[in-house]
């Protein structure tokens, strides 16, 4: 008798642990974190397992599917440590992972998906091959960021219908301030498409940098792109970089954003062309933190050579449809030569076959058709800009930008427009902080990263993680599916991801991590 519970004392432990490796299995994908978190998650309670014998098949005769068909099989071989094999069919598999296009599902739009899971079989099916990319950004998040070798790499079966409340969901980063080198732009690219973020805007210019080629005035680079804040040495993209950038960004699903900002943020432009100056003399170059005190010389026809050349040549490696003009902090620059200057440029932008944004100050001139307004700062521009019929961009500094400080322990980053804990950044809605601002006419969301006090990816991580999971599910979810007391056990959940991508984030104490 004594032996026999002795016997169960020791097989009892023992059963519970077998149940509980058991119980270890997902079977349950409504328990999944998704972030942004989708329209509609149906679980069905069975498990599909990847192995190395499962396949990726894709709809044959469509060349971006394919290449996302590959992307997939190169995110899977990060995770499971085995790159499953790609091949085009034309008729639905019976197992392994499909890719494929249907265009008879509007409700999905240009980036919404259907993800569909069971037992034997992962289809993945989309209007476009942006949305079976967005598809796959889910998939990826029922798994591990890196499986632990020897587990079975087994995901929840169920059914998830997505699509965005935004299409234009963006990020920016200033490569002007400090200068991120294309490593470190992918890098960050990365980060973005994992949370659906589908467009980088990038500050190209600044009073502190130059940061891409232009062949037909060289010294820009050469000049204005030899330092950055504090005096490092800088940098700037070749033309060719450049264009790597955009297409990595473009396999990613990921827009770029140019921005050359003017007429002030100008002096690395002013220091190496003296003739952009109003009295003909180049400034030296510049590398403090100040702003507003540098423009372009708006009453001299070069200054407009000068925007149409680097405009065109711009525009001639930016496959995405706009070019940002800036138009921020011209404080030197007085409102009569501004607004002129504005429109003038705005024609340059057009004739050059793009669509304009310019931060609020725009707005004082008159936005041509399909211009839009970035509200940053300033809700009566914005307003003033919307009368016009602008569209506007949901940037608002106390709560989007990605350089304010977390608390007053933050060391890195400002705290002009306050600080912005995690909570503060998620716990608002794009529809009302103008009025009369109605979802039709906001163009998306964007969180930004200025990089004064920012120079190495390290720091850019701790800044952007963990902000902008919550920015991207502000521009991904409607607002009425947004809930912070829910969203932090999500994010909670992805602090282990951040961990085992080495990600250097932010511990906020207001987030229950794991
Ligand atoms: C304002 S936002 C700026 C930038 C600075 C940023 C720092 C905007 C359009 N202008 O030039 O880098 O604040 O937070």
């Amino acid at each position: 008798m004594k032996s026999k519970v002795f016997l169960s004392l020791i097989t009892v432990p023992f059963f519970v642990l077998q149940i509980s490796c058991v119980t270890k299995i997902p079977t349950d994908l409504s328990k999944t974190s998704f972030i942004p978190k989708p329209v509609s998650v149906t679980a069905t309670g069975e498990s599909f397992e990847f192995n190395n014998s499962t396949i990726i098949y894709v709809l044959e005769g469509n060349p971006d599917l394919q290449k996302t068909a590959q992307y997939l099989a190169g995110e899977i071989a990060k995770i499971a440590g085995f790159t499953p094999q790609v091949n085009p069919v034309t008729e639905l598999p019976e197992t392994g992972v499909f890719l494929t296009e249907l265009k008879n599902d509007s409700e999905l739009g240009k980036e919404g998906y259907e993800l569909s899971i069971d037992k034997k079989q992962i289809i993945i099916s989309a209007q476009t091959s942006a949305g079976c990319f967005n598809g796959i950004q889910t998939l990826l998040q029922t798994m591990p960021v890196k499986n632990e070798s020897n587990k079975l790499l087994k995901i929840a079966t169920g059914t998830i219908r997505d699509y965005p409340e935004f299409e234009y969901r963006g990020t920016m980063l200033d490569v002007g301030r400090h200068f991120f080198n294309v490593e470190e732009v992918k890098q960050f690219i990365n980060y973005l498409c994992a949370y659906k973020i589908n467009v980088l805007h990038l500050g190209l210019s600044n009073d502190q940098g130059w940061r891409i080629e232009i062949k037909s005035w060289p010294k820009l680079a050469e000049i204005g792109g030899s330092t950055e804040v504090g005096g490092g040495e800088g940098g700037y993209y070749t033309q060719e970089q450049y264009s790597e950038i955009v297409q990595y960004a473009q396999e990613r699903n990921i827009t770029i954003v140019p921005e050359i900002d003017m007429p002030g943020h100008t002096n690395a432009a002013l220091a190496s062309y003296a003739e952009l100056n109003c009295n003909g003399k180049a400034p030296e170059l510049y590398t403090g933190i100040e702003v507003g005190f540098s423009t372009l010389c708006t009453e001299k026809e070069i200054t407009y050579k000068f925007i149409d050349d680097v405009i065109r040549e711009l525009s001639a490696i930016t496959p995405g449809p706009y070019i940002h003009i800036g138009g921020d902090e011209s404080h030197v620059t007085p409102m009569e030569d501004y607004i002129p200057f504005v429109n003038r440029v705005q024609e340059i932008v057009v004739s050059h076959g793009k669509k304009i944004i310019g931060w609020d100050e725009i707005a004082n001139a008159n936005p041509v058709e399909g211009a839009t307004v970035q509200f940053w700062d300033n809700i009566k521009n914005t307003t003033m800009g919307l009368g016009k019929g602008a569209k506007v961009l949901i940037s608002p500094a106390s709560k989007a930008y990605l350089d304010m400080k977390y608390d007053s322990t933050t060391q890195l980053g400002l705290k002009w427009a306050g600080y912005i804990e995690v909570d503060h950044a998620y716990n608002w809605n794009p529809t009302e902080l103008v009025p009369c601002l109605t979802k039709a006419k906001i163009l998306g969301v964007e969180a930004a990263l200025w990089t004064e006090t920012i120079s190495n990816i390290d720091e850019i991580e701790y800044m952007v993680f963990p902000r902008l999971p919550g920015y991207a599910e502000i521009a991904w979810t409607k607002t009425e599916d947004r809930k912070w007391d829910e969203y932090k056990f999500r994010l909670a959940q992805h602090g282990k991801r951040f961990e085992d991508l080495d990600i250097n984030f932010y511990r906020s104490n207001l987030i229950p991590w794991e």
